[in-house]
């Protein structure tokens, strides 16, 4: 008797809870439940050859769920950074591939608490042959480039310097900007937005937190640069641009920011006046034109072609490089193309050019510009190991990325005297 009074009792709650389940869901479409617009007359048409605009659908659910934070990315941790590896040291072929198998970092509190000096982040931009190029998770992969180099507390030093840069440094891997996988417009305020949310973080001895942004496509280098210029001021900034081609073009398909252009808008919006752009290394045959070549000299820019190079010799160039990018130019970004050295030595990216420069030429000059030149970011771009099946693309890229954490722990030690090599290096005593 009992047990008939509690079943009817339940009954009439599930049909209670029915009713009130039904007047809130029931009377909704699934859209409106989920996000979405109400009725199909209200979405704009997907397709309007009239309107030659991208049509997006803001009420599309994942409009906005690559760039959405984590909720529980500080949840139950003191703010620093986060070291994922079990050891102390070891060899790089285990452990848990960050750059360099660095400490992590995930918010800017973190880089406060552990005041961080340098922080390596990824980038990766649509647009063209750059989609996914993976330079970020290759340069991660110590399969592909760290296979000589121990890391951790069995770290050795360098030769030329004599310095363990990731001794003398704190540095970590602070993961990989946001991008939307089908625009670059969408995804370049977001990587401004990092950059800057690095360089804002001030350390100990009235300095910044320096971002080194691996890339991804060229495009990187206007908000790489509007990211630091937000932080350090407009006409501030000085860029020393290392690039077979000179990024200048005057035309982009329509996009008003490409792989092709960022030179020019930086210098038209303001960012960086011409004069504190320095190029080096440009070629032919796709670089640039003669009359773009002389538009850019109006606009002040200064540049050294290979041309110039093979006719006066690297060690004269590089003299001249060095002393522009160190008078008068307050705070220096690096911008390296990776297609600025021979795709002998970097087969891996989107746009080889032939007869560029050898990493012997290269890795000084890293070295002494980051030991020299009071450098406050870095970007190493247009690196595509997916078309370079071997090691040597990553290997190289990664060597770069090295003399600069060499030439900027240099720096910290004062050992800024032009062009430093430890004194075992020149001398054999005997
Ligand atoms: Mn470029």
């Amino acid at each position: 008797m009992s047990n008939q009074i509690t079943k009817r009792k339940c009954m009439r709650v599930l049909i209670l809870a029915g009713v009130i389940l039904w007047s809130f869901v029931g009377q909704h479409t699934v859209a409106q439940v989920i996000g979405a617009a109400d009725t199909e007359e209200e979405i704009e048409p997907m397709y309007d050859d009239q309107k030659p605009i991208v049509n997006l659908n803001p009420n599309d659910p994942s409009y906005n769920i690559w760039k959405k934070i984590r909720d529980d990315i500080s949840e139950g941790r003191e703010p620093g950074p986060i070291n994922v590896q079990r050891y102390d040291g070891h060899f790089p072929w285990i452990g848990i591939p960050t750059f360099f198998h660095l400490p992590v970092a995930l918010t800017p509190e973190d880089l406060k608490a552990g005041n961080v000096e340098v922080a390596i982040m990824g980038a990766e931009l649509v647009g063209g042959m750059r989609a996914r190029t993976w330079g970020p998770q290759e340069m991660r992969n110590p399969h592909r480039s760290e296979v000589y180099h121990l890391w951790g507390s069995l770290s050795m030093p360098e030769l030329d310097a004599g310095v363990t840069a990731l001794h003398e440094l704190t540095v970590v891997d602070y993961g990989d900007a946001p991008m939307e996988p089908l625009s670059l417009e969408r995804t370049i305020p977001e990587v401004r937005k990092m950059v800057r949310e690095i360089a804002s973080v001030e350390i100990e001895g009235g300095k910044r937190t320096i971002p080194i942004i691996i890339g991804g496509g060229h495009a990187l280098m206007y908000p790489d640069v509007a990211g630091l210029v937000d932080v350090y001021g407009k006409g501030k900034v000085g860029i020393i641009h290392f690039d077979a081609h000179q990024d200048y073009a005057p035309v982009g398909f329509g996009h008003v920011i490409t792989h092709g252009n960022p030179v020019r808008v930086l210098i038209k919006d303001g960012l960086v006046p011409g004069k504190n752009i320095i190029q080096v290394g440009l070629r032919g045959p796709t670089s640039t034109d003669v009359p773009t070549l002389e538009e850019a000299r109006k606009a002040g820019i200064r540049y050294h072609t290979t041309a110039e190079i093979e006719r006066r010799g690297w060690e004269a160039v590089m003299k001249d490089a060095l002393r522009e990018a160190t008078e008068g130019i307050e705070y220096l970004f690096i911008s390296f193309d990776v297609d600025v050295v021979d795709p002998s030595f970097i087969p891996g990216t989107s746009t080889p050019e032939p007869g560029g420069l050898y990493m012997r030429e290269v890795l000084p000059m890293m070295r002494r510009l980051c030991a020299e030149a009071n450098v406050i970011g870095i970007e190493i771009v247009e690196l595509r190991p997916d078309s370079d099946p071997g090691y040597i693309s990553v290997q190289n890229a990664k060597a770069v990325l090295r003399q600069c954490l060499n030439g900027l722990a240099m720096r910290k030690k004062g050992l800024t005297e032009p062009g430093y090599l430890h004194p075992v290096m020149l001398d054999d005593g005997n």
